[in-house]
């Protein structure tokens, strides 16, 4: 699946007052991504969708936007992952009628499953779905840790093309690339784009490159270049943008900074239990906004 390295927007919904999804700055939000980050891809429905804490029904409405707006201008991949394996089957079949270009799913999370359960899971969803599917790895949220051998099960599952890798253990990240040459790898730490392309990564899918993206682009092809010096000096800046954002709140400030960049009037809220963002939380958003994106 060579189609689908690159750098991906792993896309951030923005939510009404009452819950519902502002459709409007969705659509805002992707025109956004595509035409000016110019990024490469849409991830649907991970983390920073706030996913996790989203009716099925929601789910299906972002996975419909997010392909009426784009069509078929960037590639799209849809998380259906869930500890309810019969909602990831359901929502995998959905996205792949619709014309996603792969789906994903994260580890199934909260019991502590054994590693032949979330092997049987990926079997499951990859059995029940014609499409191809990237395992989708974030132990510091799910603590689900999978080992080499492990990821080796997994890889050998018909459909399992390949991972993104959200961790910082870049030992078992120079081991996966050596080992598994065919599979793709998608970084998912956005601080960590360089070392990660540096260890030949296919592609990398994060919350700030919806803002940050010409910086991540450049980064990313720097680094695919050998320009390691240069690549680092733009990293540097990136990460105290990102070292900014993170103390500030990521998906506070990240709402703020698109509310800003697509015009928006509304103010994009937060899905509870999310709080939402406080004035003085703005208020730093406006000072980060300024000092690195505008
Ligand atoms: O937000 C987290 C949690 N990780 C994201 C990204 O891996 C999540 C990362 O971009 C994602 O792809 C998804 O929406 O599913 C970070 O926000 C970023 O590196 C700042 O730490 O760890």
């Amino acid at each position: 699946r060579e189609d689908l390295k690159g750098l991906y927007s792993a896309l951030l919904v923005p939510y009404n007052e009452d819950g519902s999804v502002n459709e409007e700055g969705l659509r805002k939000i992707i025109r956004h991504v595509i035409d000016k980050m110019e990024l490469d891809g849409l991830y649907v429905g991970g983390s920073t969708g706030e996913n996790f804490l989203l009716d099925k029904e929601t789910k299906k409405q972002i996975f419909d936007i997010a392909k009426d707006e784009t069509g078929d201008a960037v590639k799209l991949i849809a998380q259906v992952g869930s500890p309810n394996v019969y909602e990831a089957i359901e929502l995998g079949q959905y996205a792949t009628e619709l014309g996603y270009d792969a789906i994903s799913a994260v580890t199934p999370f909260y019991y502590k499953f054994s590693f032949k359960e979330v092997k049987q899971y990926y079997k499951d969803i990859t059995d029940a779905v014609d499409n191809d599917l990237i395992v989708y790895s974030i132990p510091v949220l799910t603590g689900v840790e999978i080992g080499l051998d492990d990821f080796g099960e997994l890889f050998e599952l018909d459909r399992v093309v390949g991972v993104k890798f959200t961790a910082a253990d870049f030992f078992l990240l120079e081991r996966l690339r050596k080992k598994f040459p065919e599979h793709l790898i998608f970084s998912g730490f956005d601080e960590m784009l360089l070392p990660t392309v540096v260890n030949k990564v296919d592609g990398a899918i994060g919350s700030t490159y919806n803002a940050n993206g010409p910086r991540s682009k450049q980064i990313f092809e720097l680094a695919k270049e050998g320009k390691v010096e240069e690549a680092l000096e733009i990293q540097n800046v990136t990460n105290d943008f990102i070292s900014a954002v993170l103390e500030n709140g990521l998906y506070p400030t990240l709402k703020y900074i698109l509310q800003q960049e697509t015009g928006s009037e509304e103010r994009f809220y937060a899905r509870k239990p999310m709080a939402q963002s406080t004035d003085a939380q703005l208020e730093r958003a406006q000072e980060i906004y300024e000092k690195y994106i505008k």
